[in-house]
């Protein structure tokens, strides 16, 4: 057995069922492996941040650690703005790198590289196999790393020789280390202040997000008055119909302050400090206010459920919260497109259990509020502020959900960074239905630029208009073998919408704005 079937056997053993890739000739042998050994599917997406975006998506749907193929430094370089992204959604990830044979690295051929330095800077693990008889048990490590609480980033890097070698034959799957709990004592420091009487609000993150957790929350701001928050940008969130509606911390600072301005006690659970999003001359980088006292509930690799089930419990909240419907309700708008008229349209065509990759970058922010009665679905979004992730998150949602309908709202912008992974929906059939903002300009930097007090000039212009030459996604999408439609208007967009959803394989509706 090579130490590359050796490999393989140890992934699939430790539940790695998917490679999204983009392999090369130092992989060779793990394709050849990947050949002779049954039980994993292989994805190809034609450029690396298609691939690690891909992944990304998978793993925040399945909640198992998603597995990546990529090859030498180069190839790893490219996939790091969604590794990046997934770092900061604690997504498990196991990324296998194939790299130059060890006795070849010494003569610096092209493709050699620093690249266990460039793993280091978006992984919490990383590691360059050395044996064939030892890559085995290197990638069960990998898998229990990826798998460590609240999921991390792992990085293998395998040499050509190391591939090829005599292997020493599967490894065996290592335990998972379980999910720390809140102390006793912290929980007890919570309650007192949730039960002070004072203005506190509980600011989710991570499994925070999910139903359980949601409804845990709710019970607790319904009984001691607490608010609650989630970050600009959610990892997963459930949301629609019947669930709590929790919106996310603003974007832009000054609105961000007025949501917490007020506050005495900013309770974390699972999420980190609220911070804005880049530093402005004379604001803040904190957004609670100066005297409002940060307390963690749990940090991001604590069991936050358990947490918010305990303290609601405590302080006597009822078990069961009638959530009461709040925010517009859904209607199909007509006219030219705006934003919080689309998200009104859209949460009334939505597909019940739809999950929504939003990418969406200005057009997204009034779609969220606008989709709070839309029919019970999960929200994800690119948590580290890298764009492009849109079209391969949804991909790889819609690979780790093939009975759940994907919607990608995608900026065009954005979009351009991975527009590949259309292909691979089209290779894969899978069930997406991508919207695509076609408002030909990189919007949100004309707002950084107008918030800055500064006129838009020669230099700005040429970087933040996108026309000339327009881009024409009816033909890119086509190019790649996705079904797509050119729409102007919101009644338009819907009856295209609700005819994509009736229908599997991937769509795209570009609506010019
Ligand atoms: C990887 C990466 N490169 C560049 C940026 C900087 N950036 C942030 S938003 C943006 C433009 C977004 O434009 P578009 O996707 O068209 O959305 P719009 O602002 O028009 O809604 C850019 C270039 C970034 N956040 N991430």
């Amino acid at each position: 057995m090579t130490g590359a079937e050796s490999l393989i056997h140890t992934l699939i053993a430790s539940g790695i069922e998917v490679c999204f890739a983009n392999p090369g000739t130092t992989e060779m042998e793990f394709v050849v492996a990947l050949d002779r050994v049954e039980g994993l599917r292989c994805a190809l997406g034609m450029a690396e941040t298609v691939v690690t975006g891909c992944a990304d998506g998978y793993a925040r749907m399945t909640e198992k650690p998603a597995m990546t193929l990529l090859h030498c430094g180069p190839g790893l370089a490219n996939g790091i703005a969604n590794l990046h992204n997934a770092r900061r959604a604690n997504t498990p990830m196991v990324n296998i790198v194939g790299d130059q044979a060890t006795y070849h690295r010494p003569f610096d051929a092209p493709l050699t590289t620093d690249t266990e330095g460039l793993s280091r800077a978006v992984s919490h693990w990383v590691r360059t196999s050395g044996f064939a008889q030892q890559v085995a048990m290197d990638g069960a490590e990998a898998v229990q790393a990826a798998r460590t609480p609240p999921g991390q980033i792992a990085t293998l890097i395998v040499p050509a020789d190391v591939a090829w070698g005599e292997g020493g034959g599967p490894a065996v799957p290592l335990p998972v280390a379980p999910q720390p709990s809140v102390a006793l004592e912290v929980l007890r420091i919570v309650a007192r202040i949730l039960c002070s009487g004072e203005p506190a609000m509980l600011f989710l993150n991570g499994q925070a997000l999910r139903e359980a957790g949601l409804v845990a929350a709710h019970r607790i701001s319904k009984a001691t008055g607490a608010k609650l928050l989630g970050p600009t940008h959610v990892p997963r969130m459930a949301r629609g119909r019947g669930r709590v509606p929790v919106d996310r911390m603003p974007y832009v600072v000054e609105t961000a302050l007025q949501v917490f301005a007020g506050l005495k006690h900013l309770i974390l659970v699972g999420a980190k400090p609220p911070v804005g999003f880049f530093a402005y001359p004379g604001k803040p980088s904190l957004m609670a206010p100066k005297d409002c006292a940060l307390h963690v509930l749990a940090h991001p690799e604590q069991d936050a459920v358990s947490a918010l089930q305990w303290l609601a419990d405590e302080i006597g909240a009822p078990r069961r919260v009638p959530i009461k419907e709040e925010g517009p309700t859904p209607r199909i708008a007509s006219g030219p497109f705006n934003a919080e008229a689309f998200g009104l349209t859209l949460a009334a065509v939505l597909p019940e259990n739809a999950i929504v990759c939003d990418d969406a970058v200005t057009s997204g922010r009034a779609i969220f509020p606008a989709t709070f009665n839309a029919p019970p679905h999960d929200w994800i979004q690119g948590t580290g502020g890298a764009i492009g992730h849109g079209f391969p998150c949804a991909t790889g949602a819609a690979v780790a959900c093939p009975d759940r309908k994907v919607i990608c709202l995608q900026a065009d912008g954005a979009g351009m960074y991975t527009l590949q992974a259309l292909w691979t929906q089209a290779r894969e059939k899978l069930d997406v239905v991508n919207v695509l903002f076609a408002n030909r300009v990189y919007k949100i930097l004309y707002g950084e630029l107008r918030a800055a007090g500064v006129k838009p000039g020669r230099a700005s212009d040429t970087l933040f208009d996108l026309g000339r030459p327009d881009l024409d996604w009816v033909a890119l999408a086509r190019g790649m073998g996705v079904e797509t439609v050119c729409v102007e208007t919101l009644e338009s967009f819907a009856d295209t919408f609700r005819a994509a959803c009736g229908r599997r394989g991937p769509f795209l509706i570009e609506f010019r704005i």
